[in-house]
């Protein structure tokens, strides 16, 4: 066997000798270029004294306690080392012996691509992660799949949130749909690399073929649980007879349809929550809801006031204090949950068009003791809570605050041309 150059890995191969390529059933070999697929089969012994140096990087990516799916965004592995491929992934497996899944890692050089590759992608986040064969030629039933034990058993007749990021590889030939995730109690497995005969629960709406080779896709679904689901497993589960493969690129000479996966999440669906009732001013936002997810029903009423009544968190911007009634639907369970947004009373802050040069309260925000500096005679002021009710009433043009809890208030100052409200807070 002579040196070889991959594509994929430019630069690294030219060190090493390829002593044997074994099976090599998917290894692309053109005119000066070759792409690696069955990583598995390759040996390579070091040609020269050239030390790989093996910088680990540790990932301390902290994922969310909810997302039950480990090591969801491909950071984490046991030593950066392109040659060993897929198997240096923590918590994924491999479920057919003979399939390949690869890896892609920039501590590897991979990523977004080595020098003269055919692919180029940046990952979804972090630094990495995995690709699968979604067909191989026309009539070729060859798969490939990743899967993962999920961090709890699944409940029975609860709803999970499940979603994936797909993205096509650039240079292929085809596109193809079907690109799904299967949830069960085992682990499934197969010797052969063909096509896993299982109907996926997590396809995208509509199952459309996938032609994105720059944004990644966001593959989703609503799965409720049978009860005692361990694992999840991704790629197409459909033979080539039931898979819609659209020429992508007839003049490429990669006759297949690779596909990328990253950020895979499993969550616990919730009872509908609107979230803690909040106060705001007159034109400010509040954040309301929790979580949302595609494939839940949410729906908002009243609806007058938000960015969107049909998602999970939309903004409000109510002009007067409002409850709205957030109602979930899953096929799980229909919950409701209340919000009130309460607007705080702040209208004709300058009815009279008086500026704060004119009358201005000083300091502000204070933490105790303001001053009205104006060139208007002061009458009287009332100081009132967010809610307009009245605190004090004060006869001078310095008064007190101190003894009053933190927040924003109101004083509303009675001056020989009229009545001028100015917001302060007291901190
Ligand atoms: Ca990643």
């Amino acid at each position: 066997m002579g040196s070889l150059k991959f594509r994929k890995f430019a630069g690294v191969m030219d060190n090493f000798e390829v002593l044997s390529v074994v099976a090599g059933r998917h290894l692309i070999i053109g005119t000066g270029e070759t792409r690696l697929r069955q990583r598995g089969f390759i040996f390579f012994t070091m040609k020269s004294k050239f030390l790989i140096a093996i910088t680990i990087v540790i990932n301390n990516c902290s994922y969310s306690q909810t997302n039950l799916i480990p090591n969801y965004s491909f950071e984490n592995y046991d030593t950066c080392d392109v040659f060993q491929g897929f198997s240096v992934l923590t918590d994924w497996t491999n479920p057919s012996v003979m399939g390949t899944p690869d890896y892609y890692n920039v501590c590897e050089g991979t990523i977004p691509c080595a020098a003269g590759c055919v692919y180029y992608q940046y990952p979804h986040t972090g630094n990495a992660f995995v690709g699968i064969e979604c067909q191989i030629y026309l009539t070729s039933n060859y798969r490939e799949y990743v899967q993962a034990q999920l961090a709890n058993q699944l409940i029975t007749n609860q709803c999970y949130y499940v979603e994936f990021h797909t993205n096509k590889a650039n240079s292929d030939k085809y596109a193809v749909n079907n690109i799904g995730a299967y949830i069960s109690d085992t682990a499934i497995t197969s010797f052969w690399d063909t096509c896993l005969n299982f109907i996926p629960q997590i396809l995208l709406p509509g199952n459309p073929v996938i032609t994105d080779t720059v944004n990644w896709v966001k593959v989703y679904g609503v799965y409720q649980a049978i009860g005692g689901e361990n694992y999840i497993t991704i790629g197409n589960f459909q033979n080539y007879a039931n898979t819609t493969i659209q020429v992508f690129d007839a003049a490429s000479p990669y006759d297949e349809a690779y596909y990328y996966i990253d950020d895979v999440s499993m969550y616990e669906i919730q009872d509908a929550n609107a979230g803690i009732d909040t106060t705001i001013c007159t034109n400010d936002t509040a954040h309301i809801g929790a979580t949302n997810y595609d494939g839940v029903g949410y729906e908002w009423q009243p609806t007058i006031g938000l960015s969107n009544a049909a998602i999970g968190n939309p903004t409000a911007t109510p002009t007067h204090t409002t409850t709205y009634i957030l109602t979930q639907t899953t096929p799980c369970s229909i919950t409701t949950d209340t919000i009130t947004v309460t607007v705080c009373l702040d209208v004709g802050l300058n009815q009279l068009g008086i500026i704060n040069e004119e009358l201005g309260i000083y300091p502000n925000p204070s933490s105790g003791e303001f001053s009205i500096a104006t060139k208007y005679k002061v009458l009287s002021v009332k100081i009132k809570n967010i809610i307009g009710e009245e605190i004090k009433i004060i006869n001078s043009t310095a008064f007190d605050l101190t003894d009053v809890s933190k927040g924003i208030y109101f004083a509303e100052i009675k001056t020989n041309k009229g009545i001028v409200n100015r917001k302060i807070i007291k901190e």
